[in-house]
């Protein structure tokens, strides 16, 4: 046997996803908590875990409470434990929701800003949860100073539930490092604030979030929704995604290289994206909506031309995928190069092209000149610097020397092309 788990944190009942124009529906963050509710008693987990910003703060409207309310209800029919902390948005309302209530099955740990142990068990399986809500919208100080205060047993697996902000230092949401999860005790840490999933420790903690299980803006790429954990009764502990969002949001690159005119080109949007998204739907089911913002490069005799494109009537692009699956694109924008056709001659003169154009022959012939040699070592310190930000500490990783040096002349030759095509741009005619 085992005990499972469904993390979902972020919710913010009372939103919708932005920029959908007629989405109706499926875009608001209702439907995903139905979708939640619905996994959790399909799929016959023991307990949702709720990180906190489940409701939205400016919109806390009645519809959106009841929703929660009639979610709730439904677990507690079905036998299901809800474990809850609250965030910067909902440190009021998810007390004033469960005080009194009666969902016996649903407890909000550490309210008023003071951690708290409960306890669960299952078939002679037993495991804590630590949890810890926000008093009040802003908190200035790291809530993890104050756990060495909760008395643990350390006999028995420990999971804890924090809203908090890992990612920008100094923070009036609960600003905490991410080396503070370390040695505390806890083989979990379900985290709750930053809306993109975000797995910070693998193991030993195991430390994440979940993300936000809706897509709400066009800022928030990729799959969003919940983390199943599965824990064994022989102490391992596996994580999942599970996927949950009806919208997902994607940045396309479309190359229009070798396109003729601008049918040609929306063509070729309209095969990328559907391709693109007939992908997305066999990965992640009850997919709405796939909203794309369209990335068009690659090179073309005149980049201008291409730009307005780009701009020209693009809201009415709409396509179905599959029954229930809609593709729109959201906006489109143009990094497309002019065709540099006489680089060998260009590399002939003395102008800043000219250098510019030696340079790109250059690299693509395998020689390193002094210029190229300062390039690159200007790049080294950059990308050094960069990566020795603490921000980047999570996700530093180390290319090698070999690797280091290939993706410095890459990006190189890549902004040589640019500055290049954006020079002869401006001394062609108009
Ligand atoms: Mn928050």
């Amino acid at each position: 046997m085992a005990i499972k788990i469904l993390v979902a944190g972020d919710l913010h009942l009372g939103r919708s996803s932005g920029g959908i124009a007629g989405g109706f529906g499926m875009i608001s963050t209702r439907e995903t908590w139905k979708r939640i509710t619905d996994w959790c008693i399909g799929n016959r987990v023991d307990i949702l875990f709720l990180t906190g910003d489940i409701v939205d703060r400016n919109n806390r409207y009645f519809e959106a409470i009841g929703l929660l309310q009639k979610g709730f209800e439904q677990l507690k029919n079905t036998g299901i434990k809800v474990f809850m902390v609250s965030g910067n948005h909902d440190f009021d309302v998810l007390d004033q929701i469960v005080r009194g209530s009666d969902y016996d099955n649903v407890q909000l740990l550490g309210p008023g800003g003071t951690w708290e142990l409960a306890s669960f068990e299952k078939d002679g399986q037993k495991i804590q949860i630590a949890g810890w809500s926000f008093p009040q919208q802003s908190v200035y100080e790291n809530p993890l100073l104050s756990l060495p205060h909760l008395d643990i047993d350390t006999d028995y697996p420990v999971l804890g539930l924090l809203h908090c902000d890992v990612a920008s230092g100094e923070s009036r949401y609960g600003p905490v490092d991410s080396s503070d999860f370390i040695a505390k005790k806890v083989n979990v840490w379900a985290l709750g604030h930053i809306h993109k999933p975000w797995i910070l420790n693998q193991d030993d903690p195991l430390v994440f979030y979940p993300g936000s299980p809706h897509a709400m803006s066009a800022k928030e790429t990729g799959s969003h929704g919940c983390v199943l954990l599965t824990l064994e009764s022989n102490g391992i502990i596996r994580h999942e995604k599970v996927p949950m969002s009806p919208v997902r949001y994607e940045s396309l690159p479309v190359d229009i290289t070798g396109c003729a005119g601008e049918g040609d080109a929306r063509n070729r949007i309209s095969r990328t994206a559907g391709e693109h998204a007939g992908n997305l739907v066999k990965e992640h089911q009850g997919l709405a909506w796939v909203v794309y913002d369209v990335v068009l490069e690659g090179e073309h005799r005149t980049p201008r031309e291409v730009g307005v494109w780009a701009g020209s009537g693009i809201e009415d692009y709409r396509l179905e995928v599959q029954s229930g699956t809609s593709v729109m694109i959201r906006k489109v924008e143009s990094i497309v190069r002019p065709v540099i056709e006489n680089l060998e001659k260009l590399a002939g003169e003395s102008s800043p092209a000219g250098k510019l154009a030696e340079t790109i022959l250059d690299i693509e012939q395998g020689r390193k000149t002094p210029f190229i040699e300062t390039l690159l070592s200007e790049w080294k310190a950059k990308y050094q610097a960069l990566n020795d930000s603490p921000l980047y500490h999570p996700v530093r990783k180390d290319p090698g020397s070999t690797g280091f040096q290939e993706q410095g002349i890459s990006h190189i030759q890549k902004e040589c092309r640019k500055l290049l095509g954006e020079l002869l741009e401006q001394q062609s005619p108009s």
